[in-house]
């Protein structure tokens, strides 16, 4: 599922190559072009240098050793479990994110696994700006045999979000996850609608959101670290969602939000099945990167 990802690096790292300056000049503008941000290339090049200054590497293939420890060491720096459990029902996940990159999948998918697992589960269409947005979370509803709780189109967000927690409540369902609009009139109304649903959730459940997760589509490259600081700043997320990691993705996306966001990465969608969303695991997608 995640092959390819890191295709030029590896190129780049395999063979019998020795770890010259060129080398590592070449690896740095070669993560840069994986969307890895320029400052964490630099990073870990620099690291690379010192390892090969002080004779821990001499080849290519060393190179790629350590740029794999490396790079699961960064990963698993603030890696934290996805909360399965509340203190008091329902467990709240808040899905937020911009249009297209894969939330309402997401939501669907994690529905499956909840409801897979015999935990009832209800998708709550806060997505109210457009229509289609609404009807495509009820007919995964429908599918997955879950609840559903919307209102009309261009209705407020943070009354779907009260009215899902009450109905959660009275029928019985474990978890509520919330959908959110990607998209606003301007950004401003968007950020102060998700400040608006936090302060709902707050004073429903007596606390935060028990996720607030961004999904964010690996195929943007490093717009995706403009939009985890701006939702972040907004709300406050608890983790990311990197989708599309099976398609045209490089992966180096998933690196720079860790270690320039210290966002914990918690799951990432590898296709558009309901089975394709796995838990994160750091040193193994090191590998999968670094292979
Ligand atoms: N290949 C692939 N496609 C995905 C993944 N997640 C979502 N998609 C696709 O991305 C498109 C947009 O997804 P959607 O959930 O509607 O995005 P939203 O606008 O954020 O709600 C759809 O065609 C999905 O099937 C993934 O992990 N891999
Ligand atoms: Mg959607």
């Amino acid at each position: 599922m995640l092959r390819n990802l890191f295709r030029r690096v590896t190129d780049l790292l395999s063979g019998p190559g020795e770890a010259t300056d060129e080398l590592f000049e070449e690896l740095e503008e070669v993560l840069i072009a994986s969307d890895v941000s320029a400052r964490v290339s630099a990073l870990l090049v620099e690291r690379l240098r010192a390892a090969a200054r002080e004779g821990r590497v001499r080849t290519a293939e060393g190179v790629r050793d350590v740029l794999r420890s490396q790079i699961a060491e960064i990963l698993s720096r603030h890696t934290a479990p996805l909360a399965v459990s509340s203190p008091a029902p329902p467990l709240l996940y808040l899905m937020v994110g911009v249009n297209g990159t894969g939330k309402t999948t997401t939501i669907a998918k994690l529905g499956a696994r909840f409801q897979r697992e015999g935990r009832k589960a209800l998708l709550a269409a806060g997505d109210t700006f457009r229509a289609a947005a609404i009807e495509q979370l009820e007919l995964w509803a429908e599918r997955l045999g879950a609840e559903f709780v919307a209102h009309q189109p261009g209705g407020d967000p943070a009354a779907v979000i009260f009215d899902a927690i009450g109905a959660a409540r009275a029928r019985g369902c474990e978890v509520v996850i919330a959908d959110t609009a990607g998209r606003l009139h301007t950004k401003r109304n968007l950020m102060e609608e998700l400040g608006k649903i936090a302060r709902v959730v707050q004073r429903e459940l007596g606390r935060p959101a028990d996720e607030s997760l961004l999904v964010v589509d690996a195929t943007t490259g490093q717009n995706a670290l403009t939009q985890a600081q701006q939702f972040h700043a907004a709300i406050g997320l608890t983790g990311v969602v990197v989708t599309k990691l099976d398609g045209t993705a490089k992966g180096g996306m998933v690196i720079t939000i860790a270690e320039e966001e210290r966002l914990p990465i918690k799951l990432i969608g590898v296709g558009e099945g309901m089975e394709d969303l796995e838990d994160f695991d750091p040193a193994g997608f090191a590998a999968a990167l670094v292979p």
